[in-house]
This record gives structure tokens, sequence and C-alpha cells, in this order.
């Protein structure tokens, strides 16, 4: 099997995605998600100007060999652009072999370790009540998982509060809008939210909360003692863990699981933070991390020292990815949980998925390879439209960690 040609569909319906399409001389072509929230045309570039001539006139079943030469084989390699691209090629590749097998990605991944995936939402609102009613709608749509953000009285634009009336979107048009940060609101604010969500709806329900790397490590292992009463399911990105040593300090002091790493790509990020377990969920996602080849590796490495998955899953990775991930969270022993945002409906017009959500779990069906596909006619429709995380200051104008 040869590869013929491969090009970068992108779209944006509604918010940017990046698709690569990877075709072979057997009619068969793969998808793999290239989306990198707010750099999506970097990502193009590394593909178009350096992979894809590369890539074409390989054979497309060495998976193994492939990924090691666009990574290994690199002497710049890691870096969020990179290693997005690789993902990209990856679960491309993992869909080209599925669809050739006839059978469905699972199948090739061990097979499945159970028959659904356990999911978990995004409940925001702009003070402690609507949040908390927004928590109960969720519960009562049939969601076991929540996480939960509010807005802190005094801060002006917390961090994932929706600004409008439509659902938590992270990235806004053109260049970054400036949000602003009080750390001591905050820390006083979460702990009394969590214990009214407890207060209100029980023990049963998971809560998550996403710190958005905005403390500091005494800050953190703080903010983690103070909520160990509500039990969370976890805390996220409690410190900006570039400095994976911090994260010591707050185990010191706090059973509160910790969840880390949707800005990692690749293991080299977390080794600290797994062999001395310092975590306890990895988040690093098979379009950010280097596909599904590296997070075999990288999962299983986490899987020896206890520490389970929990990839990022927000709307700024495509159906392919959420698709692929669904098929590795049914197969790996160590899964813990899948984030889900739901995309809007405008972007299943451009993606035919075949996942669906019921009773707190996502199914995904027998079709074989990844089993998503982009209608390029639909994608066309909708342009790219420059957009962009935002940032974020202190009150006195300190820039800030977003
Ligand atoms: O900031 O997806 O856990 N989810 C998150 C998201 C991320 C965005 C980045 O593109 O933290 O809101
Ligand atoms: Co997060």
């Amino acid at each position: 099997m040869k590869i013929t040609d491969a090009k970068v569909i992108v779209t944006c319906p509604g918010r940017n995605f990046v698709t690569l399409k990877v075709y072979t001389n057997e009619g068969i072509y793969g998808l793999g998600d290239a989306t990198l929230n707010g750099r999506e045309k970097s990502v193009v570039s590394y593909l178009e100007d350096h992979c894809i001539p590369a890539l074409i006139g390989k054979d497309p079943d060495n998976i193994e060999d492939i990924w090691h030469y666009f990574y290994k084989g690199a002497y710049w390699k890691r870096g969020p652009v990179t290693m997005t691209a690789v993902s990209a090629i990856d679960m491309a590749l993992w869909d080209i072999k599925a669809k050739k097998l006839n059978t469905p990605l699972f199948n090739l991944l061990g097979g499945k370790s159970r028959d659904r995936v356990l999911v978990y939402a995004h409940a925001s609102g702009k003070e402690m009540n609507e949040t908390v009613e927004r928590t109960g709608k969720l519960i009562d749509e049939g969601y076991q998982a929540v996480r939960v953000q509010s807005g802190i009285p005094g801060v002006s634009h917390a961090y994932g509060v929706t600004r409008e009336e439509k659902r938590y979107e992270p990235a806004g048009k053109g260049i970054p809008f400036e949000e602003q940060w009080n750390t001591s609101r905050y820390l006083q604010y979460i702990p009394e939210l969590f214990e009214k969500l407890r207060a209100t709806f029980g023990n049963e329900i998971h809560l998550l909360h996403d710190v958005h790397h905005r403390c500091s490590p005494m800050e953190a292992a703080r903010l983690a003692k103070e909520l160990e009463p509500s039990h969370l399911f976890w805390l996220e990105d409690p410190v900006s863990a570039e400095l994976q040593e911090s994260l010591r300090l707050i185990r010191m002091h706090s059973t509160t699981p910790i969840a880390i790493g949707e800005v990692f790509n690749t293991v080299y990020d977390f080794t600290t933070l797994v062999t001395e377990q310092l975590i306890d969920y990895i988040r690093m996602p098979l379009v950010h991390g280097g596909g599904i080849t590296h997070l075999l590796k990288a999962a299983a490495f986490a899987s020896f020292y206890h520490v389970r998955t929990g990839f990022h899953g927000a709307t700024d990775l495509s159906p392919v990815n959420m698709a692929a991930a669904l098929h590795f969270d049914l197969a790996v022993n160590n899964f813990g949980i899948q984030e889900y945002m739901v995309h809007e409906n405008v972007v299943n017009e451009v993606f035919r998925i075949n996942y669906h959500f019921e009773k707190g779990y996502l199914y995904i069906d027998n079709t074989p390879g990844i089993g998503v596909d982009i209608d390029e006619g639909k994608a066309a429709k909708y342009p790219y439209s420059m957009a962009s995380l935002p940032v974020s200051r202190k009150e006195d104008g300190t820039m800030f960690y977003w």
C-alpha cells in the first residue's frame, strides 16, 4: 500500500478546525485532527511545507516507523505545533489501517475493556446561584460528572464562564480578548461554591474543577486542602506545570485528586509527575500528544504508576479527535474519564459523527476506522476566520496565566 497524496482541510463552522486527509493507492483514505486552538495556520504550514511532501510514497501500514520518521527524524522535535502535525498523521494512518482491516479502531488497540465511556460536561454561571442551577440542568440531562466553573464577585472575567448566552467556547474572534484575574477572591469563593453544590446535589454526582494554571504551588495546596470535604473527582491544572516539581507541594498537603496535561505534547512533559505519583489523571489528548501511537505508550507508562487517563475534549478538538479518543477510552485499562463539550449543530453538518450520549456515557458505533467523515463541500462553505484564546492580567495590569 502507498500514500499517494495528502491535503489539509481548514474550516470554520462557528470555530476553526484543521483536518488532515491522507489518500492511498487502494482508494482508502484516513482522517486526522490537526486543530491547535488559535494556532491553526502554524500547523497547516508544518504539515503542508514539511510533512506531506515526505509522507507521499510511504507505506501507510508502517505506522510506528512513520511516527518515528516525523518525531525522532526531526532535529527540531516536540512542541505543540510539531506534535499536533505528528498526531494528525498518526491518527490518519490508524484510520486507514482499521478501514483496510474493515474493523473499528478499538479492535486494533486491544479491543474493548468496557462498553461505554464515562464523560463529564461543563457547567458555568455568572455567580453561585446560576452556576448551581446550570449544574442541576446537566444532572437532569443525565450527566454523572460535571466540571463546574463560576464567575467570581469582583473579578470581571473568570475562566470558563461564557460571555454570551451561548455554550462556553474558549476562543474569540480576532486578537486575544483581555480578561482580569484576582486569585485571593477566587480562593475564597471556590470552596464555598463546592460546599453548596454538595449540599444541593448530594454525594453521588462527580464534581470537577479547572483552576486553569492560575495558582502558585502554595495557593494550589491551600485550595486542594480546603476542597477536600467536597470530594472532587479531580482538581485540574492547579498550577502551570512547566515546573513539574511544584506539584510535590500540593501532594504534601492534600488528598484531592489532581489532573494535569492538556497543554502537554509528549511523555517527557510528565515523567516526574507520573513516577513520583504527583497526579492522578493525565489529560494530554491524542490530537496534541503525538496521536494514538504515542498515547498508547504514555498511557501504558502512566498505568504502571496507577495514573489514569482523562483526555482533554473541549470544543476546539474536532469530532475526528473525539471519536479517536473514544476508541482509545474503550480500549485501555487505565481509562478514567473523558471530557465532553458538545459541538454546535453546524459542526455536525461538516463532520458526520458516529458517537452519541446516553445517561452519562458516550457510545461509539462499529463503523470501520475512526468512523468520522468530513463533507468537504460543507467545509468549504465556512472559510477560516482568525480567532485567539484570551490573555489574562491581574487587576494592576500584570500579565498572568490564562
Ligand atoms: O482552555 O480548550 O479543560 N478544558 C480547558 C479548555 C481549554 C481550551 C484551550 O483551547 O481548559 O477550556
Ligand atoms: Co483545562
